[in-house]
């Protein structure tokens, strides 16, 4: 009863043999799989963690070949990998930018070799839009705001002054100068609300604490953190209950990203409020890679869509949370 189907099968795949066996060349131009080197920042946060999770297990499912390279936080780093990618003529290049400037040599590059650039998670600020496909990642102003907007709210029926602590995120990273703009002026108009401190925790839980801890001796008085991203929120938690305070009560925590550490503080009362900020960016970058890799025209902005929340709503949402 199978025995056409399986014979036809059998002739495709020597077909398929044959046609590999003598066109080499043809094959590593046009068939076999779609080769895309990615560039990721390094493993700073959690967010970080469940990034390169979603990226690696979505290039296996679509079949696409992942050169995958760890820049450890170094932008030169990132050059060498991007231009390693460009000489092993790699089908698509993508990357997770550490900084924001300093990108248009390296681009350019990679244009001149017909490479296309997918930006994801973090854009660069080159004036020339057609050094790379699209973007595709958070507004990070917007999750700033989203920050600010909850802290107006929260602060409305204060009397005093509103002292905040701010830890931004690595120096120079578009989500630092972002969450630290949208943040600004959406307290901006509230002059009770003061941002008394704000220095660098680097992203990273073992800086927030160190930060924390130096502004919890230099300032005579905290209300509230504002933390770039939940694993410095969490290493400034031990810093204030070293301190023998009670951290979302004595000092409210608002943060970003809601990674499930992040997700259980904040259920257990420690945060006050967290800004999402998703880190399952493969499914849609692989989807990109394929049709920037076909020659399909896409959408120079792609965004993320996020949501927020406070203690009640984590408290239901940990459950299903993934990552
Ligand atoms: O919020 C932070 C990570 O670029 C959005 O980088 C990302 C940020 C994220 O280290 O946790």
């Amino acid at each position: 009863m199978f025995g056409k189907k399986w014979a036809a099968l059998a002739a495709g795949v020597m077909g398929v043999t044959l046609l590999t066996g003598c066109g080499g060349a043809a094959d590593s131009a046009g068939g076999g799989a779609i080769t895309l080197g990615f560039s990721q920042v390094g493993a700073e946060s959690g967010w970080r963690t469940a990034n390169t999770k979603s990226i690696q297990e979505s290039a296996k499912s679509a079949g696409i070949e992942l050169k995958f390279s760890d820049a450890q936080q170094k932008q030169e780093n990132q050059i060498t990998a991007i231009r390693s990618f460009i000489q092993q003529k790699v089908k698509v290049i993508a990357f997770s930018p550490v900084v924001e400037s300093g990108w248009d040599t390296v681009l350019k590059e990679a244009k001149t070799a017909g490479i296309p650039v997918i930006l994801t998670d973090r854009s660069v600020d080159s004036s020339d839009k057609t050094l790379y496909k699209t973007f595709l990642g958070s507004d990070f102003v917007a999750e700033g705001k989203k920050a600010g907007e909850w802290l107006v709210k929260e602060s409305a029926a204060a009397t005093g002054d509103v002292n905040v602590v701010e830890l931004q995120g690595s120096t120079g990273s578009a989500p630092a100068n972002d969450r630290k703009k949208g943040f600004a002026d959406a307290i901006g108009s509230t002059s009770k609300i003061k941002v008394v401190a704000s220095q660098t925790g680097e992203f990273t839980r073992a800086k927030g604490k160190e930060v924390m801890e130096a502004f919890l001796k230099s300032q005579s008085k905290i209300d509230v953190l504002y933390a770039h991203n939940d694993d410095m929120a969490l290493g400034a938690i031990e810093a204030i209950e070293a301190a023998g305070k009670k951290p979302g009560t004595d000092i409210k925590i608002v943060s970003v990203d809601a990674v499930k550490d992040g997700m259980q503080a904040l259920a257990d009362g420690k945060i006050n409020y967290i800004v999402e900020c998703n880190p399952l960016l493969g499914p849609q970058l692989m989807d990109l890679v394929k049709k920037v890799s076909a020659g399909e025209e896409v959408p120079a902005r792609i965004e993320t869509q996020e949501t927020e929340f406070d203690q009640a709503k984590a408290k239901a949402a940990l459950p299903q949370r993934q990552y």
